[in-house]
């Protein structure tokens, strides 16, 4: 059940019953992008993923809020109904932060990526948001200027970000470059390495460790006391066990980005072709690292952003 809780001026928001109590009484929620459910796994595996990803949140203790627009409205945590209907309706368009405006004002339908689902998180009054892959500087970008918008919109949006770290099909080092240069904190939680979705490590040391979901916390805050309207970044690695080797998938994207090339995809088209490629190339291992990734990603966003909320508790108290 759905309720209208606040109408932005020009921003109708719809708040998920649940998520708007939670809200209003400061219990924790972890937002969530609805893109990975239409853009990043095949029906029906999507529509299962995602509700074993909104339950994974609540075993970390946070309630789930998926995020889209439907109908031009912000929805603020997606129904079951809501979810089984974008995972099954092909078509539904990948809406990053700069296409919002215009699928608002057309009344429209939008999966929303991280970018714009941080955008939305803002506006709900959200602070944790949770995506196993972000996306990041793309290999070639000195020649095709190919950065995510998901990078850009963390120096805009003040939402802590809880993520596996990017697929490999990305340029990892270039990726960490922009976000130090931007000025966005990363922090890795238990773990020393920027990980790489379904690889436990890119190769790549993450500038700053953190154990302590209470320190992470006060970071965090800190982060914004500090004068920062942007986003704090924490990873949080793939279980060793269902790991993939980095080597093993090194060769399939570099044959799926001159397949690519080839055939002329481009823009942001291109993030779900490569994905879907190695997610292909890796068949049956990837898939169940792919569902592994998701779901341990969420519950520690879960307990990240419950930890979060109840140290804002003790500071109010
Ligand atoms: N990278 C991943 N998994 C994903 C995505 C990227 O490892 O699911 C998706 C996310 O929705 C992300 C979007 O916000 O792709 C970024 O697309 P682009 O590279 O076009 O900005
Ligand atoms: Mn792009």
């Amino acid at each position: 059940m759905t309720m209208l809780r606040h109408q932005h001026e020009n921003i109708p928001l719809v708040f998920h019953e649940e998520v708007a109590d939670a809200l209003n009484e400061g219990r924790p929620v972890v937002a969530l992008e609805s893109n990975v459910i239409t853009h990043g796994l095949p029906y029906p595996e999507n529509a299962a993923t995602a509700r074993k990803v909104a339950q994974a949140v609540r075993a970390g203790g946070s309630v789930p809020a998926t995020l889209c627009i439907d109908d031009g409205k912000i929805v603020v945590g997606m129904s079951d109904a809501d979810i089984e209907r974008f995972a099954a309706t092909p078509g539904i368009p990948k809406v990053s932060s700069r296409d919002m405006p215009v699928v608002v004002a057309r009344g429209g339908i939008g999966a929303l990526t991280v970018a714009s689902s941080v955008v939305a998180a803002e506006l709900a009054g959200i602070p944790f948001f949770s995506s196993a892959g972000i996306g990041g500087v793309h290999r070639g970008a000195e020649r095709t200027m190919d950065v995510s918008s998901d990078l850009i919109q963390f120096t805009r949006s003040k939402v802590a970000v809880v993520c596996a770290g990017a697929k490999s099909i990305l340029d990892l080092n270039l990726t960490m470059e922009y976000l130090e240069t931007q000025c966005v904190p990363v922090v890795s939680y238990r773990s020393d390495d920027f990980p790489a979705f379904y690889c436990v490590s890119s190769g790549i040391r993450s500038p700053q460790r953190l154990d302590d979901e209470m320190v992470i916390a006060r970071a965090v805050e800190a982060h914004w006391a500090l004068g920062n309207h942007s986003t704090f970044l924490i990873t949080t690695p793939v279980r060793e066990e269902d790991a993939i080797d980095a080597a093993e998938i090194e060769a399939t994207i570099a044959e799926a980005m001159s397949a690519a090339d080839r055939e002329g995809v481009r823009g942001n088209a291109i993030t779900k072709y490569l994905m879907r490629a190695v997610d292909r190339a890796t068949e049956g291992r990837s898939s169940a690292a792919n569902m592994s990734v998701l779901i341990s990603t969420a519950e520690v966003g879960g307990r990240l952003a419950a930890a979060h909320a109840r140290y804002r508790q003790e500071r109010a108290a």
